[in-house]
């Protein structure tokens, strides 16, 4: 039992991929601590040490409560009136010297673990009418979203690995031990492994790191950065040279293209692409009939594969390896979950009703090529800088940080400042939004509810839980769903005064009520849309949440399923609800203009010649990046007591390297690369192969005007710094920020 003052409350933590319960013990209006809750029908009682921190992050003194506007160079608080009013002065200045094409937005990674971001940013879209804007997923998963798109018709399609029934798992290019998993929801990912472990299994990890979850493996293999894609080649020639492919019956009737993967690698072999890889071609074909014979088997790739040279054709080739084996929508294999609530993110996009064309047209400066609609994040600093017909003179950023997060951050850093109107809807007042001009603030988790949109197509089980609020917040403060509605419609070119968020809303929800009316195979497909908006009550996402339940696969479906779920019996169930273990999906999953899965799509596969061609090359020492478990990419380094203990931010050098470069264990490395240089200290480690080195991303805090008192205090070093703009997967655009050539000395 509780003391009568302490009251706790259950909620999932929204930081990461994890979606972990937590147990929020709150006392005199403060919250006291934070435990796992053991009965969360997901996590059950697993938490890592930023969840516990959820508290911390609701009373840091730095995070904002108030809009915030710059004067005379410097920011004070002011009301939301008066926030909005600027906004409109602002935006409204430039589109009529420069017109919307000057206006473009920056969309961040916490968007997508945000109740009310994630579920809005496609009404800001909507509503802002802007022609291009820039994501962190150009910075993330882009090659993934090109390689789904290709192979299943919709950017979100993506499998994930079905951990807790397969008997070998590869790990290629994440570190769940830091990361927790990604595009892979899976809380305790390490304690599965052990399970697996338990049941006679193996599990294999492919990283140029010895990382945490490599020691927790059965067998760690170190590959040479930006090589994973010839790795891939040479396992499937192998599978296909020994006669080990075979769809198997479930996916013969699916898949489309397998005799032309069969003559694209057969030139691939093991010894073609060994020396690039520092791979011996007897271990890859060993590894190959491993996988191949393994009864269930799952091959899982994440950032390390994506933030490279050849991000798409790996994100492409790991899909194929599974699929050629017959590991694809069976136990065990990698399969697609079937989320209780469907994703906003996830409905059929228009512009892509006719198929995926790239390339349609280019950026202004780089002439870097569109793909799905975006370019490289990176262009943004030049489409800022570089004057002319098209010039970027306003920019909206949503819950981002990109002079951190994105390769040659520094010219980002110094662009910002030529901007005509900046305006960041973000909590902090951090290296990116200092630069504002208006910075508008979102309610703490702990002051929204929680239920994700995106995360449960990869979670490695179907479940659901409804998080309440914990704390209520003041009246005066704004949902961050109501801000994106009023910069939309004032991108548009509407008065603030005038514009009626509520109102607004209500058309959004009907016009979404509408598209999943039309979907066929939806639950309320053909239903009239005007009979379901009746049936529904209150505003902004929590009546979104409750359609995207009641019209998804368990849903009560406005009375067609009478049994069926609500948001009221999501939140009954106040420890989740599990539907269970995954279960196949195919063909209802694939929306391809086929029907099929394309195995073999041409704008992938015609990349294969710049493969080839980088495998002569070999750099002496290459950078890649790295996570922590107590870091969340640029932004909790705020939080005290996830910043104690010792330097995080280090350079991780192989012994080898450090004697033949000179560099000492503790001291100062200068490291160079074509973009910029900087000093950093030195951790020498047997954990990093020879030939790589490592430095964690989300550090550089040591920039003036700034209010992150801890974090200015443990700055470290950012990463991107080191990051050439241009250096890109060519086919998907997205940054390769592993793999970067450097040069190392004493400093
Ligand atoms: N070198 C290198 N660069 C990388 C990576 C790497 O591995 N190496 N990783 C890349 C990846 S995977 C990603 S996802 C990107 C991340 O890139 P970004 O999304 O640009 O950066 P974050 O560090 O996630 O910054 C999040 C911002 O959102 C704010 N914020 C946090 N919570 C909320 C909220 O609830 N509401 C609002 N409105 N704001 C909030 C924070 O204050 C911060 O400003 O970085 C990429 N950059
Ligand atoms: N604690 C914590 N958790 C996080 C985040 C965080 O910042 N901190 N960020 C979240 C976000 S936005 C994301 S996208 C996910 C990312 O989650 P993960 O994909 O697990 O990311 P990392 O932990 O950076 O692990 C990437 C691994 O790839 C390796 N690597 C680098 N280059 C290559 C290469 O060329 N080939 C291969 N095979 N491996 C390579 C690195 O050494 C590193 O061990 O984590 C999420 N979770
Ligand atoms: S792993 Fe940690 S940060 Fe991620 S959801 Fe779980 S408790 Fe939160
Ligand atoms: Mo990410």
């Amino acid at each position: 039992m509780s003391p009568p003052d302490e009251k706790i409350h259950h909620r999932t933590c929204p930081l990461c991929e994890g979606m972990c319960g937590l147990e929020i013990h709150v006392k005199d209006g403060r919250v006291d601590k934070v435990r796992p809750d053991f009965e969360d029908v997901w996590s059950k009682g697993y938490i890592c040490p930023k969840g516990t921190t959820i508290g911390e992050l609701y009373h840091d003194p730095d995070r904002l409560r108030s809009p915030l506007l710059k004067r005379g160079g410097a920011f004070v608080e002011v009301s939301w009136d008066e926030a909005y009013a600027e906004c409109e002065r602002l935006l409204h200045g430039v589109i009529e010297r420069d017109g919307r094409e000057a206006v473009t937005a920056y969309i961040g990674n916490p968007t997508a673990h945000n109740f009310s971001l994630s579920r809005y940013v496609g009404a800001f879209m909507a509503f802002s009418q802007l022609g291009m804007i820039y994501s962190s997923g150009t910075v993330d998963q882009w090659p993934k979203n090109v390689s789904a798109c290709l192979m299943y018709g919709g950017m979100w399609t993506i499998p994930t690995a079905d951990i807790d029934h397969t008997d070998y798992l590869v790990i290629m290019g994440a570190n769940p031990h830091a990361s927790q998993g990604s595009l892979m929801c899976a809380p305790d990912f390490l304690g599965r492994m052990d399970a697996l472990h338990e049941r006679g299994g193996k599990t294999l990890v492919i990283d140029p790191r010895r990382t945490g979850t490599a020691k927790r493996a059965k067998e760690w293999l170190p590959i040479q950065p930006g090589t994973d894609a010839a790795l891939l080649l040479a396992i499937v020639n192998v599978i296909f040279d020994e006669g080990l492919a075979q769809l198997g019956e479930h996916l013969e009737p699916h898949v489309n293209g397998f005799e032309a993967v069969a003559s694209l690698v057969a030139d691939w072999t093991p010894e073609l692409v060994a020396s690039s890889c520092g791979i011996d071609a007897d271990t890859i074909r060993r590894i190959a009939r491993e996988f191949a014979g393994a009864e269930r088997a799952a091959w899982y790739a994440r950032i390390g594969t994506c933030n490279q040279e050849f991000g798409t054709l790996c994100s492409w080739l790991v899909d194929v390896l599974n699929i050629v084996t017959g590991n694809f929508d069976r136990r065990g294999g990698l399969m697609f979950a079937n989320p209780a609530a469907w994703p906003t993110s996830g409905l059929p996009n228009p512009e892509w009703a006719e198929g995926y064309e790239f390339g349609r047209w280019k950026s202004r400066v780089r002439g870097a090529p569109e793909v799905l609609g975006q370019v490289p994040a990176s262009c943004l600093a030049e489409e800022i800088a570089t004057e002319g017909e098209g010039q970027i003179k306003a920019l909206i950023t949503i819950a981002g940080n990109p002079v951190i997060s994105l390769p040659g951050c520094q010219d980002l850093d110094v662009a910002l400042p030529r901007l005509e109107c900046m305006i960041s809807v973000d909590n902090y007042l951090n290296e990116t939004t200092r630069h504002a001009d208006v910075i508008l603030p979102g309610l703490a988790a702990l002051e929204q509810p929680y239920y994700n949109d995106l995360l449960w197509c990869w979670s490695v089980r179907n479940s659901g839980r409804y998080s309440p609020v914990v704390f209520e917040p003041n009246p005066e403060q704004r949902a961050e769903w109501e801000s994106l509605i009023m910069l939309g419609l004032l991108c548009a070119g509407q008065k603030a005064a005038r514009i009626d968020i509520e109102a607004v809303d209500s058309l959004y929800f009907a016009g979404l009520v509408g598209v999943v009316c039309g979907l066929p195979g939806s639950p309320v497909e053909g239903r009239d849309p005007s009979e379901i908006v009746a049936q529904t009550q209150g505003v902004g996402p929590e009546r979104l949440l409750d359609f995207q339940l009641r019209s998804g696969p368990h849903g009560d479906a406005y009375g067609a399923n009478p049994e069926g779920l609500t948001l009221e019996k999501m939140k009954t169930a106040d420890k989740g609800i599990d539907f269970g273990a995954l279960e196949p999906r195919l063909p209802e999953v694939l929306s391809t203009p086929s029907g099929k899965i394309e195995l073999a799509p041409e704008y992938i596969t015609n990349d294969l010649g710049r493969l080839r061609e980088r495998l002569g090359r070999r750099d002496a020492l290459v950078l890649v990046s790295r996570r922590h478990v107590r870091s969340n990419n640029s932004w909790m380094h705020n939080i005290p007591s996830l910043m104690s203990g010792r330097d995080r931010c280090t350079l991780l050098v192989n012994p080898d390297d450090a004697s033949l470069y000179g560099l000492e264990d503790g001291k100062l490395a200068r490291i160079a690369s074509s973009a910029g240089s900087l000093q950093v200290p030195v951790e020498v480690s047997e954990d990093m192969m020879p030939g790589v080195v490592s430095l964690p991303h989300g550090w550089g805090h040591d920039k003036q005007g700034t209010r992150l008192s801890v974090a200015s205090k443990h700055a470290g070093v950012c990463n991107n710094a080191l990051a050439p703009g241009d250096f890109v997967d060519a086919i998907s655009g997205n940054a390769a920020v592993n793999g970067i050539p450097v040069e190392v000395s004493p400093a």
